[in-house]
């Protein structure tokens, strides 16, 4: 049975949440949230290296008791802290701490007062208005739980791509490996690169007689198989993450891969041209009086419609067609175009390697340049800097370039836009710097006007260069600010100023919508990792991946550029 990255990480985010509602100590729930974070974005199995008998204990926040726990669980598939502890509170209460209103305090009171133990439990409640005469909850209390669990019903869950690509990949390498398999690819919105995935929709094509519809029911990591049949089946993997495959024949198998791919807006704009030119375009082939003319190679169903090969990425039915017609498809920006990363914390503030290291994994990454660009004093939590510390960063990053003779540090700050617009720090210390990020931390909630004038205050400074994080989303956690972002733009455009896409795989900000938006307007995008670890560097490719869905080329991206070019953009009027 393989253990994954995500099953440890969630084993510790179960204990976690599980010590939580018993009223732990916070500093050992802290230790286990730490370490599920760590193990999540690791870029390597955790089993692979307990295999390999490698210390864990080099993992950042990783001490000898958490290692060997991760020993246990690879070697067991679980670990005996969490049976013991699913005894006296079950396990089930932790997935009532995604209703917004119920912290740990509340969901044991629930439990204990009224033997609510799962989502139907509380939903059942509600209905019969129990909650409401629970000492400390109120009828507003049950109206809002009851408000969260409509939400939630609608939402539905959807997966960020970093929790679905090793699951993904593990599978993918599973089936190819059947006798008989051939082609086996993951399309849907998984190979369109979207931020979030609903499910995963695998294509295969295999030999007569290949047991690999059977692989696929019967693969570990199955907990459940919704249907079964001989050419397509669905099954339940055991984070929850849906999967359907389809098995097609050879010849079909570049239009079943254009189907699958979709997305479906896609797919009926191009049926449609088709349709057009007396030809039916479905996921089994071009056919022309019910005759088929092609359809094996992904390519003959554009070259069928007159179209060139358009990327996944851009196959949203948002004028790639048109532009395809015209000739003008974009020449979409690649990792290997990046020369550096413009947003990175250390050891100084929140992150968890020191400016030396991130230097030498930001060079071995052949990156020529990298911004350190640590949080300012308003970011308490983070032991942001004030002005004396930043003044002590300089000089260090100074020291290291006139040592270094490969990557240049850029001096950088993320400095706190405050509720007023001003910025964090003076003005004559942010002028010492290459590159000052500003974003918005706190007083999240303002009225979109105010919010809207409060970050455009902040770009009237002319210190001002990249705005962080521009909307401050997290996926499927925190909405994004209420915000003009086209007039942000607009003033971005006017100033010199320019966005940042934060490539986090929880943040992905901007979005592919308003970078496409960014680039219609002419204002260049920072494609950034704001990695907080060495390990985190590897995010750009999910930055990548947003850039490429929001039509972004090597040109629309500032860190394309070599430092002597960047240098130019940044110097404002
Ligand atoms: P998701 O799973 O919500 O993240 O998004 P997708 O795009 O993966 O959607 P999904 O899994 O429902 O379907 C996979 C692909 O199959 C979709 O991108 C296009 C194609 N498809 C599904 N339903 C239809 C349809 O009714 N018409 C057409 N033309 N294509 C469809
Ligand atoms: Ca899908
Ligand atoms: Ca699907």
């Amino acid at each position: 049975m393989p253990v994954h990255n995500a099953d440890i990480a969630e084993i510790f985010n179960r204990i976690a949440d599980l010590l939580d509602i018993q009223g732990a100590n916070p500093f050992r729930i802290r230790a286990y949230r730490t370490a599920a974070r760590t193990i999540a974005e690791l870029p390597r199995s955790a089993a692979d290296m307990v295999e390999r008998g490698e210390d864990l204990c080099e993992l950042p926040g990783i001490g000898k008791d958490l290692a060997g726990k991760i020993k246990e669980i690879v070697e067991t598939g679980t670990l005996a802290q969490l049976e013991e502890l699913k005894k006296t509170t079950p396990m089930e209460l932790a997935d009532l701490m995604i209703i917004s209103d119920l912290g740990p305090k509340r969901v044991l009171a629930l439990y204990k007062e009224l033997n609510i133990k799962t989502l139907e439990d509380l939903r059942e409640a509600v209905k019969q208005e129990k909650i409401r005469r629970l000492r400390g909850f109120g009828k507003k209390t049950e109206e809002k739980i009851a408000e969260s669990l409509e939400k939630l019903a609608a939402a539905g869950k959807r997966f960020k791509l970093i929790e679905v690509e090793d699951l993904v990949k593990a599978l993918v390498e599973r089936l190819k490996r059947v006798p008989g398999a051939e082609e086996v690819i993951a399309a849907g919105s998984f190979r369109r690169r979207m931020e979030t995935v609903g499910d995963i929709d695998i294509l295969a094509t295999c030999k007569r007689g290949s047991p690999l519809m059977d692989a696929f029911v019967n693969y570990e990591d199955v907990r459940e198989v919704v249907s079964h049949g001989d050419t397509r089946s669905t099954v339940v993997l055991r984070s929850g993450l849906q999967v359907d495959l389809r098995v097609v024949d050879q010849e079909s198998y570049g239009a079943a891969l254009h189907y699958f791919t979709g997305s479906k807006a896609h797919n009926i704009a191009i049926r449609k041209m088709g349709v057009k030119k007396g030809l039916k375009i479905n996921e089994y082939g071009v056919f022309k009086d019910d005759k088929r003319v092609s359809g094996k190679k992904e390519e003959e169903v554009f070259a069928a419609v007159d179209l060139p090969y358009i990327v996944p990425e851009l196959r949203e039915n948002r004028g790639e067609i048109e532009a395809a017609q015209q000739g003008r498809l974009p020449q979409l920006i690649t990792l290997e175009d990046i020369r550096g990363d413009l947003h990175a914390h250390t050891k100084v503030t929140d992150g968890r390697n020191t400016m030396e290291e991130m230097a030498a994994a930001a060079e071995e990454r052949g990156y020529a340049y990298l911004a350190i660009s640590n949080h300012s004093k308003r970011v308490t939590m983070a032991k942001g800097l004030d002005a004396e510390g930043l003044a002590r960063e300089i000089e260090k990053i100074d020291s290291f370039n006139a040592q270094s003779r490969g990557i240049i540090l850029l001096k950088a700050i993320e400095v706190d836009i405050l509720e007023d617009g001003s910025l964090d720090l003076p003005d004559d210390i942010l002028k010492e710097l290459d590159v000052v990020i500003g974003a918005v931390h706190y007083n999240l909630n303002l009225p979109r006007e105010k919010m809207t004038a409060r970050i455009i205050k902040a770009m009237d400074n002319p210190c001002f260069h990249i705005l962080a994080h521009p909307t401050d989303r997290i996926i499927n956690r925190r909405p994004p600010l209420d915000v003009d972002v086209e007039a942000l733009l607009k003033a971005a455009k006017e100033r010199g100023c320019f966005m940042e896409l934060d490539a986090q795989p929880d943040r992905l900000d901007l979005s592919d919508v308003y970078c496409k938006l960014a680039k219609d307007m002419g204002v260049k995008i920072a494609i950034s990792t704001d990695a907080h670890s060495t390990a985190e560097f590897d995010f750009m490719r999910f930055g990548v991946g947003q850039a490429r869905r929001g039509w972004l080329e090597p040109e629309d991206v500032l860190n394309t550029r070599t430092w002597p070019q960047l240098k130019k953009l940044l110097h404002r009027k």
